[in-house]
């Protein structure tokens, strides 16, 4: 049935299962198009009317992208049609009440991984589909158990959106010789244990021991705790990560850290963290900050930041025992250093 189903299909489908499916699987159609025309745009590089090159900062003082804020228009054209009660973008100072009447909320990150577009890598755009709450005030301040729906779309070798609808992630890829998405896996599932971590190890002297502990087990290989050699990836693109985690497993972390402004990590909760995290879940793997699991947090705040260990269960759950036994870091970090003196204290 893979590589037949048309996503305007699939969805059609759905939308009649629930109250509130129509409304969902009309946004994911329309993020969808809209990825279509922000595939094109990425794909033309310097040609396009958008390059990867800096115009100034957004709310949360990252550095913004041209092709961010053309991403976010495009994002939010396609959703201004549809009755969308409130609208959040990492773009977006504020989030939008765009439609009382809306029984969905919708939180955009228009383009993850901008700053790998001037090095041709994989970005991609993630979404979160909320329930509209009876206060919209409170649409993005909602636990991230209850999204009803999310996703994100990789602009790479292949432009791919991977899908939750809440009953486990299908991936459609683009085909562009007929112009539309269509499914290539169905119901993917994260190996349960994996011999590949992402990190970016430059931040090691800023990390907290417990993630130290994990990191230098990892590379004690076959001659620690761990008993087995591991490989090592860092694209600096959540998506892509996200993507090969669900391709071949793996664990990745962006941890709290004791750089200025990063002591809750560098992910936002509400448009990336959530939404890949009911991603990870749904597809067998586990999402949590060290300490708690990421779908029970509701943000404070639009642009809230937050530690994330993500993707397969075992080396996700060994993170959380070492954040969670402070006795436990000590034993490993001690004969790690007494045998190899892998870094210098
Ligand atoms: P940009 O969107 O600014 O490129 O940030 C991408 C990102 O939020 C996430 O996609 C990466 O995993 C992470 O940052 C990479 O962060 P470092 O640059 O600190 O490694």
């Amino acid at each position: 049935m893979t590589g037949q189903l048309r996503l305007d299909d699939y969805l059609q489908r759905y939308s009649e299962t629930a109250p509130h499916a129509l409304a969902v699987a009309a946004a994911v159609d329309a993020i969808a198009s809209g990825s279509i025309e922000i595939a094109d745009l990425t794909s033309t590089g310097l040609f396009a009317d958008a390059s990867g090159l800096t115009t100034g900062r957004n709310s949360d003082g990252d550095l913004q992208r041209d092709l961010d804020v053309q991403a976010d228009a495009i994002i939010r054209r396609c959703l201004a049609r549809l009755p969308i009660a409130a609208l959040a973008s990492e773009e977006m100072r504020e989030p939008q009440i765009v439609d009382r009447e809306g029984r969905i909320c919708v939180a955009i990150d228009p383009l993850d991984g901008s700053s790998n577009i001037d090095i041709n890598m994989t970005v991609g755009t993630i979404f979160s589909i909320l329930p509209a709450p009876d206060d919209l005030g409170l649409a993005f301040h909602q636990r991230g158990t209850a999204q009803l729906a999310a996703g994100f779309v990789t602009y790479g070798p292949q432009t791919s959106l991977v899908l939750t609808l809440g009953e486990g992630v299908d991936i459609f890829t683009y085909d562009r010789a007929a112009k539309c998405f269509r499914l290539a896996r169905r119901g993917v599932q994260i190996s349960e244990t994996s011999d590949e971590f992402a990190i970016n190890a430059s931040n090691r002297r800023h990390w907290d021991p417990p993630v130290r502990a994990f990191i230098d087990e990892c590379l004690a290989g076959i001659d620690g705790p761990a008993n087995r050699d591991f490989n090592m990836r860092w694209i600096g693109s959540l998506v892509a990560e996200a993507y090969r985690i669900l391709t071949r497993g793996g664990v990745f972390l962006y941890p709290s850290d004791a750089r200025p402004g990063y002591g809750d990590g560098r992910l936002r909760l509400t448009y990336e963290a959530h939404p890949v995290a009911f991603i990870m879940e749904q597809a067998g793997g586990a999402a949590t900050t060290g300490r708690e699991r990421i779908l029970d947090l509701a943000a404070h705040n639009l642009h809230q930041r937050v530690p994330l260990i993500m993707g397969s269960h075992h080396e996700v759950r060994r993170v959380e025992e070492l954040h969670c036994d402070p006795l436990l870091v000590a034993s490993v970090s001690a004969p790690l250093f007494a045998r190899r003196g892998f870094f210098r204290l």
